[in-house]
């Protein structure tokens, strides 16, 4: 019998009301490797009264408490990090390696950062010369619903999770379909943290029907979500009639730009890991790359030289830079853009032909690094979200030419910047649009700084006081003396 999941509410694993199971498998083999509980509108209702009666205590619940509670997750999470690094490579396909070096160290970041963060956090208290005081009373908001992505799993549920039980919210998520393995061991660390029950409730399912369902329901008055922009549009238009309170964390379509001034070896070197980290499957990934004139023929030698020595194989290998896509249809969907960029007069400088794989990895979702060059701005392989190892790079000659490219699409999640000019990197931060800006670096990331896209990569900012402040109604109180 494969392992099969169930719903954690109320602090009970239970099955799903339908009894049906979805089954998920080992991207890296194509084997079932277990079910996953196919949930819908009743079991989304039964994890909201939980949360609902939970959060009478929770909402009261002293703060130093919650950052004890958030602490201890932590610790435990610690214990645990090589089996759900294990688990999180088995369920998406990323290398153990990569699980143990990002995903897993974030969420005992994510933790840590919100268990210290509202203990510290501040409220304003302004004096007038009318004799009154003006202050700011922040409060939970109630049952709040978490739908995150199969890309980084853990990493990013925890993102939400700590920050609104932080705020004194209870929640209920839903993981991805795709990847609930982690979310689901993450419920008994919950368990055995001691956190009372109710507070936290995982439901696990199919967005269009376990998702819908909790972006529906009349007591959860606030939705935060990371996915697709398609899907985003979806939630917003299902939160709407309900004015519910939103943050979108959308797809991206990230610039990536390599004046002639830039140190080459350290920027191709850090283009790569922005190509190809987590199979290309992060939504900050740097999948357009574009380089100044006069160094594109050198940056281009050393890019597809540097990506030639990745090492795309067994997950479980320490040496494995890359495994599979998370599934059949997303590598169907991502090798698709092989054909497309050929209609569009594509050259290949890697991956026009995908290397077969072996043994137990025959039927996996494999992808290799795709380099495309000689592509125009307008191809659909340069403005749609890919979210795989594919990259086109395009050379341009002014700064001026570089923005224009950059800025030319409806995404505006993140963009790289590698220049030594620090007039160009600042004036760059201005004008570029992007809600994350990084100059001759990738994926540094400050916790404490707002985090969200701009035009269709999302509403709302998230990281810091952000999250807090998302999770929390916020009202001013004036008292005339
Ligand atoms: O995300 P989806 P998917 C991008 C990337 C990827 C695309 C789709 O391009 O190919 O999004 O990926 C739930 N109501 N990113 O299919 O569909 C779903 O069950 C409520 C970028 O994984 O957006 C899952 O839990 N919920 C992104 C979550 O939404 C719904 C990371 C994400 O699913 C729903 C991942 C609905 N109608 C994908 N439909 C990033 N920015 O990091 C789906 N869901």
């Amino acid at each position: 019998m494969k392992l099969t999941l169930a719903n954690f509410i109320d602090g009970d694993f239970v099955a799903p009301a339908s009894g049906a199971y979805i089954d998920s498998f080992n991207p890296a083999t194509g084997a079932l490797d277990h079910m996953v509980p196919d949930s819908g509108a009743a079991d989304i209702d039964r994890a909201v009264q939980a949360a609902k009666l939970a959060f009478k205590d929770w909402s009261k619940s002293k703060i130093e408490e919650r950052a004890r509670l958030l602490n201890r997750i932590a610790d435990i999470c610690e214990e645990r990090k090589k089996e759900l690094a294990e688990a999180e490579s088995r369920d998406q396909g990323k290398p153990v390696s990569l699980a143990l070096a990002l995903d897993i160290p974030r969420v005992i970041k994510n933790l840590r950062f919100f268990a210290s963060a509202i203990v510290h956090r501040i409220e304003t208290v302004n004096r007038m010369d009318e004799g009154a005081l003006n202050y700011t009373v922040k409060r939970p908001v109630g049952v709040a619903g978490l739908i995150s992505p199969w890309n980084l799993p853990l990493y990013v549920l925890t993102w939400k999770i700590a920050p609104a039980i932080a705020a004194g919210n209870t929640v209920v998520v839903k993981p991805s379909e795709m990847t609930s393995l982690t979310a689901w061991m993450f419920a008994s660390i919950i368990n055995e943290a001691g956190v009372p029950d109710g507070v936290v409730n995982i439901v696990f399912g199919r967005g269009p029907l376990a998702g819908q369902a909790l972006v529906e329901h009349p007591d959860v008055p606030i939705i935060s979500f990371t996915g697709g922009t398609a899907t985003g549009r979806a939630i917003a238009a299902a939160a709407a009639p309900r004015l519910k309170r939103l943050s979108l964390e959308l797809g991206g379509k990230n610039p990536n730009i390599i004046f002639d001034d830039a140190d080459l070896r350290e920027a191709s070197r850090m283009s790569v890991r922005a190509a190809f980290l987590n199979q290309g499957e992060i939504c900050l990934c740097g999948s357009r790359i574009y380089v100044q004139e006069k160094v594109y023929a050198e940056f281009c030698e050393r890019f597809v030289r540097q990506a030639a020595e990745l090492r795309i194989g067994d997950p479980r290998d320490p040496k494995s830079f890359m495994g599979p896509v998370v599934s059949k249809a997303h590598q169907e969907k991502i090798l698709s853009y092989i054909e497309i960029a050929k209609k569009d007069g594509g050259r290949f400088l890697m991956g026009e032909e995908q290397p077969k794989m072996s043994g137990e990895f025959a039927n996996g979702y494999w992808v290799h690094p795709v380099i495309i060059t000689g592509l125009s701005n307008e191809s659909r392989v340069c403005r749609e979200e890919i979210f795989g190892p594919v990259v086109t790079i395009t050379s341009f000659k002014t700064e001026e030419e570089a923005v224009e490219l950059a800025n030319d699409l409806p995404y505006g999640l993140s963009a790289s910047v590698w220049t030594k000019d620090v007039s160009r990197a600042h004036r760059l931060g201005e004008i570029l649009h992007a809600g994350t800006i990084w100059v001759n670096t990738w994926m540094l990331r400050d916790l404490r700084v707002p985090f969200g896209g701009m035009k269709e990569s999302g509403i709302g900012r998230e990281g810091g006081t952000h999250s807090l402040d998302f999770f929390s109604d916020i009202k001013n109180v004036c008292v005339k003396f």
